[in-house]
């Protein structure tokens, strides 16, 4: 089989590729290892930026997005007992942050690429990319017990923290830098009305938690818990009762308890592997980049990578022109590195540090106070939080 481009890779970023190119009229085929219905089953990211709702406006695939996405002009930071109102779009010029969940945008892209004839394998297994540095690479993979080869110009590796992709450059080639942290987050889903009509990142000396929803009926909850923590050891009652003594009391006063239907740990972690590109290879997404969650910048980091990389394989094969491909690395780093400050601040602001000691707790205090007496502090966090330009 010979197509021009092949993705590794059916979440969010793999499958918004394929579906921008389809719409230039450049194939592709995703090669997705798990089943849709595993990877529809992935509760993970929930706020899009404007420039990620764009984006899926420009796919053809916003329409739900524009009927139930919840458009937030706000977000609240609790501390010291009390919560502070950021107001994003009085502070960006009237910029916004959409609330939609991740597992909806992958629905929406799985449909539309299935609607337009799209080739997604799923359950395609041991993927091995091939020849990345020559003219003519090309992909093989086994499905429901079959070898294929897949023929291509170019791959895109839109496969993960996990992937294959990032793991067959050359490693004289690959630079990583990482910074791990000693915690994460214990996540809830639950069909409970959310606390707050915008999102609560609340600091306390037990640990972060953020009160944040799907829609106003389903609520999502997380709380800071030690990195090797495991659902198993957060009964419902437990949870709720901690994230309570998290809250500013009026707040916890009004929280709405309910069955967890979803309950998952997110490791922690600020990880970039350069270059973005190795001969015909591109990294796309957390294939490439992996963000704290607490900046919400995963999904719409993927997203900007997409961006790139779409106009760049587009300009390629309809305007012969290569400076895209030739430039997409350091324009998608230069984004990629802005957001994985963001995210560390907002991480270091609002997190515990079990090694801190009290003199780094009254800066973490000094900085959160500082932050809501300067419109200039806020100005800062809330031009990133809403999405710095592509
Ligand atoms: P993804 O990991 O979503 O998709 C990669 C796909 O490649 C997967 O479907 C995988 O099955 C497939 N794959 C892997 N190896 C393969 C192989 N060898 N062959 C074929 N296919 C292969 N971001 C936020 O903004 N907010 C959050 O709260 C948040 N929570 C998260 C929680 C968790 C547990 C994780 C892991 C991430 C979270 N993220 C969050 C970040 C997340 O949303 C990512 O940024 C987003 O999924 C990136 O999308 P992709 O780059 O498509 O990678
Ligand atoms: C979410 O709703 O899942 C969410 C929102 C904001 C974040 C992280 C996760 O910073």
């Amino acid at each position: 089989m010979q197509v021009p481009v092949v993705i590794v890779g059916g979440g969010p970023s793999g499958l918004l590729l394929s579906q921008l190119l389809h719409l230039q009229g450049v194939e592709s085929v995703v090669l997705e290892r798990r089943t849709k219905a595993h990877v529809m089953g992935r509760v993970r990211a929930g706020v899009l930026e404007q420039g990620t709702v764009d984006l899926l406006r420009a796919a053809g695939v916003a329409d739900r997005l524009e009927a139930e996405g919840l458009i937030h002009e706000g977000l609240d930071i609790a501390f010291a007992g009390r919560r502070h109102r950021l107001d994003l779009a009085s502070l960006t010029g009237g910029r916004t942050v959409t609330v939609y969940g991740q597992t909806e945008v992958t629905r929406d892209l799985f449909e539309a690429r299935e609607r337009l004839g799209g080739a997604v394998v799923d359950g395609a297994k041991d993927v091995a990319l091939h020849d990345l540095d020559g003219d003519a690479p090309y992909v093989t993979y086994r499905h429901v017990g079959e070898e294929h080869r897949i023929d291509c110009d170019f791959v895109a590796g839109c496969d993960g923290f996990h992937g294959v992709s990032r793991g067959s450059m050359p490693a004289s080639v690959l630079r990583e830098f990482e910074q791990v942290y000693a915690f994460g987050w214990i996540g809830v889903l639950s069909r409970t009305p959310p606390v707050s009509p915008e999102l609560v990142y609340a600091s306390h000396e037990r640990g972060f938690a953020l009160c944040s929803m799907r829609s106003p009926t389903l609520s999502r909850y997380y709380l800071q818990c030690p990195s090797e923590d495991v659902p198993e050891n957060w009964s419902d009652e437990r949870f709720w009762g901690e994230l309570k003594r998290r809250l500013p009391a009026a707040t916890a006063d009004v929280l709405v308890e309910g069955p967890s239907v979803e309950k998952s740990v997110a490791p922690m972690r600020s990880y970039v592997a350069e270059p973005l590109r190795h001969g015909r290879l591109f990294l796309v997404g957390d294939a490439a980049h992996i963000v704290p969650p607490t900046g919400a910048k995963g999904l719409n980091l993927a997203a900007s990578d997409v961006h790139y990389l779409s106009h760049a394989l587009v300009d390629h094969y309809r305007r012969d022109d290569d400076s895209g491909l030739r430039d997409y690395s350091e324009k998608a780093l230069a984004r990629v590195w802005k957001c994985e400050r963001f995210s560390w601040w907002m991480t270091s602001l609002l997190h515990r540090f079990p090694d801190a000691g009290p003199f780094r707790e009254r800066v973490q205090r000094a900085e959160l106070d500082y932050l809501f007496s300067s419109r200039a502090a806020m100005t800062s966090l809330a031009e990133n939080y809403v999405g710095l330009p592509y």
